[in-house]
């Protein structure tokens, strides 16, 4: 296993005040999008499945904090804080949830087809598995163009057993590809829980048998993965290849919204890991170092709330896309 010459104490020491505070308000960002869509999902706003990303928020922020909008980043159904944390507004997300013509996918798609290249956000999607692929293939293309991106794919445990994690993985060793692999090892695939489907608990020691760097951090300390995640990059940007990285986590709600929450895994369990919540550790860790203070804090929930009612207006009054359209935007047009 690897551990990256930076701790979760180190960092919060380096970083400076406006770092910190970024970080954590890409995180209430997340937070507050996804209860609202919770809430809108519950209304009856939203055609299609909606899983939520609650409780993870850490991952997206940390892994999405080393990157640039020519870095390409592969999704899951789960996918709405990776794609806000890529540079996706909540205007966009939300209006594409709604169905909307002002959709970051032109209300084509909802939530688990985000795209928006513009910022490197190259799709969320319900298929578990192939994400790994699409970020391998990103990486080979960076590195035939010579080109200093890197291509990320965030996925789940439940992808882990899949032959896409595999067939990835080993070919981005092979040729030493700019590719970050983050699994986001929520404990459950759905209702399935990992105890029992992987006879290996941990991810990350995987990384060894493909002869890649394999780190294991805390997924609900935004400084953990942010170190990790660095490291990783920078590996990847200056030619030292793959890596893999393995973030504990946990989602507090349903595994989609109008599922049940419990049931398959104890209430003890949920109540124990919303102890946890990797917003509030951030905030009493930064205070705590004198870093920033209470005002500072409360100054961003003000500001983040106002940008999520003003997205749910945004995407409220923006009209449905016209069906004489239907056809635009489903193939791509020659140059
Ligand atoms: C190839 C494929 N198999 C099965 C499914 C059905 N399915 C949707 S989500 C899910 C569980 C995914 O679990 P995980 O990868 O751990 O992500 P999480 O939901 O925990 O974020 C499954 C099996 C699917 N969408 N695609
Ligand atoms: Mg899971």
């Amino acid at each position: 296993m690897t551990s990256p010459v930076s701790t979760s104490v180190d960092t919060l020491d380096r970083l400076d005040r406006a770092r910190l505070l970024h970080l954590y308000r890409e995180m209430l960002v997340i937070r507050r999008c996804e209860e609202q869509l919770a809430k809108s999902y519950q209304q009856g706003m939203i055609p299609g499945a909606c899983h939520t990303y609650i409780g993870q928020e850490a991952v997206a922020v940390g892994v999405c904090a080393q990157l640039n909008h020519q870095d390409a980043v592969f999704s899951t159904h789960r996918g709405h804080g990776h794609a806000l944390a890529k540079g996706v507004s909540p205007r966009e997300v939300i209006a594409e949830l709604f169905g909307r013509v002002t959709g970051v996918s032109r209300g084509r798609g909802g939530s688990m087809h985000l795209f928006s290249p513009e910022v490197g956000m190259m799709g969320t999607s319900g298929i578990v598995g192939p994400c790994i692929l699409q970020a391998t293939g990103a990486g080979y293309s960076f590195k035939l163009m010579n080109k200093p991106n890197v291509g990320v794919a965030f996925f789940g445990d439940g992808a882990t057993n899949n032959g896409a994690f595999h067939e990835g993985l080993n070919m981005a060793s092979i040729w030493k590809l700019p590719t970050l692999f983050i699994c986001e090892n929520n404990m459950y695939a759905t209702e399935v829980a990992f105890a029992y489907s992987s006879s290996n608990q941990d991810v990350g020691t995987r990384a060894a048998n493909y002869n890649m760097p394999g780190y294991i951090v805390d997924g609900n300390d935004v400084l953990a993965v942010y170190a990790a995640a660095e490291e990783a990059t920078q590996r990847a940007r200056t030619g030292g290849g793959p890596s893999l990285i393995e973030c504990k986590t946990y989602r507090t709600r349903a595994h989609a919204e109008g599922m049940r929450d419990a049931g398959y895994r104890t209430q003890d369990e949920i109540d124990s890991w919303k102890q946890r919540d990797p917003l509030v550790s951030l905030r009493d860790r930064v205070i705590a170092a004198g870093k920033a203070v209470e005002a500072d804090f409360d100054a961003l929930e003000t500001e983040v709330k106002a940008l999520i009612e003003e997205a749910l207006d945004f995407a409220k009054n923006s009209p449905y896309p016209d069906p004489a359209t239907a056809t635009e935007y489903i193939f791509s047009t020659p140059q």
